[in-house]
């Protein structure tokens, strides 16, 4: 139950010799750096493949508040509990925005999230992993924000309009968010050495599954190909997650901070980091539904699901009499 199963499709780029008239036409529009629209024209593919990404993309701003949304009562001063409360209503705001996004696309908020509540759609592999202590809370906002802002800003210039549209609402609020896990880091790194131990522990815990949610290496990667042959992704799984290890090495010695990966070396020549892949068959096991948190994740959402029906019925109900009423004044 609640798999997040890995599909084995692999889907061939085609030449543009390949493609019908309406298709090619299409892919030039993509390749002049045209946005496409929901009332263009668009190949099944392409609306199928935005579909999924977009509607994962949704379920793991929602799933993602569960984490953080663990700590609103414990937060450690007035202070941070706002902050955080801020934070976890931004997230809620963000797959909003997406579903919206997808919705455009046709098809419903509501088919969405009965997919994935009946694990036939995915949400990111990292809301799978627990928050133990308040330093998780700075390394989810550091490392898991920070790893989203590097996914997300290429995806500013995605080539379907309203989720590039939404991706420039939605980075301008993720790199605060990512700033205020870096604020509760830098305290906790600074602070006694009970506190400082928790920072460590953070980053060990949280290093490889940040570094796992930019999906499968490249030559595993099924849907890459295809979704940058049509600027629905930017780059590469790789070349974010090498983005991310650049960005975030120096941050961590910054803290003083040790990064959990003794193969972690400054490469000269590529002007890069080589570091060590995250353990794909764990990354998989997540995906399968096996993580540490998948069947908690999924029990909090379709509970919170089941009771808001109350809250949606009532909606609809006040709808249907305001434009009952309407039609009866005209
Ligand atoms: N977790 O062929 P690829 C956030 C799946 S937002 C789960 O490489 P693709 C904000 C993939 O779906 C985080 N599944 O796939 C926040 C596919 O399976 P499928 C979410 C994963 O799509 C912060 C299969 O593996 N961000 O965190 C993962 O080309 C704090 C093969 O993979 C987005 O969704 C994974 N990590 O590339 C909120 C960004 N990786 O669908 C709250 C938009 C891969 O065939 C608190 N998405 N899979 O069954 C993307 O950029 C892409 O979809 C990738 C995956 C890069 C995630």
């Amino acid at each position: 139950m609640y798999a997040q199963m890995v599909k084995t499709d692999t889907t061939k780029v085609r030449d543009l010799s390949e493609m019908s008239a309406q298709e090619r036409a299409f892919q030039e529009r993509i390749d002049r750096g045209e946005k496409i629209e929901p009332t263009d024209w668009m190949p099944d593919g392409y609306r199928k493949t935005l579909i999924r990404q977009i509607g994962q993309h949704a379920h793991s701003e929602i799933v993602g508040q569960l984490p953080e949304g663990n700590w609103i009562t414990r937060a450690p001063t007035l202070e941070r509990k706002a902050i955080l409360l801020a934070k976890v209503q931004d997230e809620a705001g963000h797959g909003l925005y997406l579903y919206c996004a997808a919705e455009t696309l046709g098809v419903s908020r509501d088919e969405l999230i009965e997919l994935l509540h009946a694990g036939k759609m995915k949400y990111s592999s990292i809301f799978n992993y627990p928050t133990l202590t308040w330093a998780d809370i700075g390394a989810v906002g550091w490392l898991v924000d920070g790893a989203a802002i590097m996914n997300q800003v290429p995806l500013q210039r995605t080539s379907f309009g309203p989720y590039s549209r939404a991706m420039i609402r939605i980075c301008k609020e993720e790199s605060f968010h990512q700033r205020q896990g870096y604020d509760i880091m830098m305290k906790m790194a600074g602070g006694n050495e009970a506190q400082r131990r928790m920072a460590q522990d953070a980053l060990d815990r949280f290093w490889y599954p940040s570094l796992m949610m930019f999906g499968p290496s490249d030559k595993e990667s099924v849907h890459s190909a295809q979704s940058m042959a049509w600027k629905i992704k930017i780059n590469t799984n790789d070349e974010l997650r090498q983005k991310f290890v650049d960005q975030t090495v120096p941050q961590a010695q910054y803290l003083g901070l040790t990064v959990p990966d003794e193969h972690l070396k400054w490469n000269e020549d590529k002007g890069s980091y080589d570091f060590s892949e995250p353990d794909w068959n764990e990354f998989f096991e997540v995906l399968k539904g096996n993580g540490p948190c998948n069947r908690e994740r999924m029990e909090a959402r379709v509970k919170a699901w089941e009771d808001g029906e109350w809250v949606r019925d009532a909606l609809m109900a006040h709808a249907d009499k305001r434009e009952a009423s309407r039609t009866a004044a005209e």
